[in-house]
């Protein structure tokens, strides 16, 4: 049995020598002296000798079992120093490299215009009112002088939900009204910002889905005069202080009498150039006098009251603004198009 001591002492020390990784090391310390390793199965055996053979043997045992506790924890803190080096050269920081710059986000160009027009109309003391996009029948068109059958609905064919009457605004005049019937007989001074939709072709120039800005100013003794003179201003701020403006007669059913406003070409300053079509002036907007009809539908009472209201499309502005020239590039989501701005 102090033989087979002898040789299982041996073949330890050999394959503890062998362990290249504290893993390893372990399993090692587990076969070897754990309670079903080789050497403590041997204590079990002790019975089997005689009496004098026991303490020599036990002896022995002993020494063996500190010997190798001891080379064991030798190895451990070899490997275990071994391994923190590794894993430190691994994972060390470089701190002289170049950082890497932060990828940022930026606005959609069509943000930027909505927030540049939000801050303008601010300036001249319009609040913001948010009015919903999914709108009835009776908003979008009736109370806004629009009656079925009106032909001025061909101008603006919408998408219907599958409840009879309920539409998607096809433009922001709606808005008009609920903002009317909040603030009657109070003086108003809004814009109405958002989202609209028309079932029509899509095209460089026309979209199915659009941002349009709408704006209400009444009270009493509102004039045409305010509607030009307050659009003008809008334009100086907008596009510059000496740009021209134009304002040519026009038809809305909801305003009369009712005008479009150009501005001088903010590409050629009104030289002529494609993006104009040679014509020196762009149209941005719809506006007039708010119908008495209308004034009516809202809760005021147009032999006291009067107002004015227009509506421009953000998007066509951006256009002009950056010479794009389409507008499919705005909802594309084309990351090469939306990170120029
Ligand atoms: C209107 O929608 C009127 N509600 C504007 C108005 C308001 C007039 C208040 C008078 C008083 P119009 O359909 O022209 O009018 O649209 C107004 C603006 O929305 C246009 O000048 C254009 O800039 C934008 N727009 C209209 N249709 C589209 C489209 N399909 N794609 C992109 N922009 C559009």
């Amino acid at each position: 049995m102090l033989a087979e001591l002898e040789n299982l002492h041996a073949q330890a020390v050999e394959t503890l020598e062998k362990a290249n990784t504290t893993a390893v090391l372990e399993d090692w310390h587990r076969d070897t002296l754990g309670r079903r390793g080789s050497i403590y199965l041997l204590t079990r055996q002790i019975g089997q000798l005689s009496a004098e053979e026991r303490p020599v043997f036990g002896q022995r045992l002993n020494a063996a079992k500190d010997e190798l506790e001891a080379a064991y924890e030798q190895r451990l803190a070899i490997l275990k120093a071994a391994e923190l080096k590794h894993k430190m050269a691994s994972t060390a920081i470089d701190v002289t490299l170049p950082g890497r710059s932060q990828w940022r986000g930026r606005l959609h160009p069509a943000t930027r215009t909505l927030r540049e027009i939000y801050r303008i109309w601010g300036d001249m003391g319009f609040q913001v009112y948010r009015s919903r996009d999914v709108e009835t029948d009776e908003y979008n068109f009736e109370l806004l002088n629009i009656p079925q059958h009106h032909p001025a609905r061909d101008m603006w064919d919408t998408f219907h939900t599958t409840t009879p009457g309920v539409i998607l605004r096809t433009h922001t005049s709606p808005g008009q009204i609920h903002a009317m019937r909040e603030y009657a007989p109070e003086p108003i001074r809004v814009i109405l910002p958002g989202m609209c939709y028309r079932y029509e072709q899509i095209t460089a120039r026309s979209e199915i889905q659009f941002h349009q800005v709408e704006g209400l100013a009444v009270g009493k003794n509102i004039s045409l005069a305010d509607l030009k003179g307050t659009l003008t201003d809008f334009a100086r701020r907008m596009f510059g202080a000496n740009r021209k403006v134009r304002f040519r007669a026009n038809y809305f059913p909801f305003t009369e009498p009712s005008a479009e406003m150009d501005v001088e070409c903010i590409l050629c300053g009104g030289e002529g150039c494609q993006v104009c079509k040679y014509a020196g002036w762009l149209e941005i907007l719809g506006c007039g006098m708010v119908h008495p009809t209308v004034l009516r539908n809202g809760g005021y009472d147009p032999a006291v009251y009067s107002g004015f209201a227009f509506g421009m499309g953000p998007e066509r502005i951006t256009m002009l603004k950056y010479g794009i020239q389409d507008i499919r590039y705005f909802w594309s989501n084309d990351l090469r198009f939306l990170e120029q701005f």
